[in-house]
């Protein structure tokens, strides 16, 4: 049986684990630094096990000893801001979780490959490639996919199409900036150009932009976690299965849209060598503006890190 483990047992790390029990594709463990919190909802959803049908382990640990031998680790561990918290002040307490739990990781499991979701996402799997000296086929941030997902669940909701025969692609970094390409996004074949009137599709770019934005103001106490820790179940099942699936995801750019050395979401294919392919949409001159955009925010936060981080 694969082996995966997730770094952070919170709302997006249990539910991730949720999600990858119900597809029955590896054994899990969940850890966490909260005493009994990792094992208790491993423990809980093993039991569930039996009612849903699936023969996989789930176990919970506040250490690595357990995460030996994982084909794939998840990062989700981090904190959220709060109050009186700059930005910086984020991406130093969130830098030292993450970078903890890929060092200990590689320690027990030397060949995994590393999908990152803690937040600052992009600059979060920087930080990780650079700490585990890692080729960029290991590491690989989820961002894009929910953030299509989001789209593409606006428009069915706008068009009463099934959400199988929407297609879009949200490319950029996880900020308000990041870039809904509606040139490329279409219904079964159909630009969403033609399908809806511009400003319908204007209005669902806009809420996807703000997608995140608008659960935390609904949930009050923390941001999404079911669509979240559904992305990441995906890519665990594409790698594992080796599906070379095309889906938009973060990874390091080395020239690829004219970018280098930063964290960017852009389609890649994933399959059993992690990214396996990074796909170069042709882009017209408001495309191009909108990623240098969304790339000099992204930049600005690696920059941060690399002031209060030797990488
Ligand atoms: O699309 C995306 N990339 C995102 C990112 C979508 C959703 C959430 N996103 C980010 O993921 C979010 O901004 C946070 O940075 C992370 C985790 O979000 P989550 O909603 O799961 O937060 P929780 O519920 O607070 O869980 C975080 C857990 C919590 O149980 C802590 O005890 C644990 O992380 N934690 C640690 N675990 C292991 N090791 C260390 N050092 C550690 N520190 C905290």
């Amino acid at each position: 049986m694969n082996k995966i483990s997730i770094i952070g047992a919170g709302m997006t790390g249990a539910t991730t684990a949720h999600w990858l029990a119900e597809r029955e594709i590896a054994d899990l463990v969940l850890v966490d630094v909260v005493e009994g919190m990792p094992q208790g909802k491993g423990l809980d959803m093993l039991e569930a096990m039996p009612i849903v049908g699936k023969d996989v382990t789930i176990v919970g640990a506040n250490d690595y000893a357990a995460t030996a031998g994982s084909d794939i680790v998840i990062v989700t561990a981090g904190l959220a801001r709060k109050p009186g918290m700059s930005r910086d002040d984020l991406l130093k307490v969130n830098a030292e979780i993450v970078g903890k739990a890929i060092t200990e990781s590689l320690k027990y499991s030397p060949e995994a490959i590393f999908i990152i979701l803690t937040n600052p996402l992009d600059t979060m799997a920087y930080l990780a490639m650079k700490i585990g000296k890692l080729p960029r086929e290991r590491v690989i941030g989820q961002a894009g996919i929910l953030d299509s997902a989001r789209m593409r669940a606006f428009v069915a909701l706008e068009t009463g199409v099934s959400v199988e025969n929407i297609n879009c692609y949200v490319l950029g970094g996880h900020g308000d900036e990041m870039v809904p390409l509606t040139r490329h996004s279409n219904i079964a074949g159909i630009p969403l150009r033609n399908y809806l009137p511009a400003d319908k599709l204007e209005a669902i770019v806009a809420r996807t932009r703000k997608g995140g934005g608008e659960i935390v103001n609904l949930l009050k106490t923390g941001s999404a976690y079911y669509a979240p820790a559904a992305a990441c179940a995906q890519m665990a099942e594409a790698i594992l299965k080796d599906k070379k699936l095309i889906v938009p995801c973060a990874v390091h750019m080395q020239g690829e849209y004219g970018l280098k050395d930063m964290f960017f979401g852009v389609p890649v294919m994933l399959g059993r060598k992690g990214l396996e392919k990074v796909i170069e949409y042709e882009l017209d001159a408001d495309e191009k503006a909108e990623f240098e955009k969304s790339a000099a925010s992204v930049r600005e936060t690696h920059e941060a890190l690399k002031s209060l981080v030797m990488l």
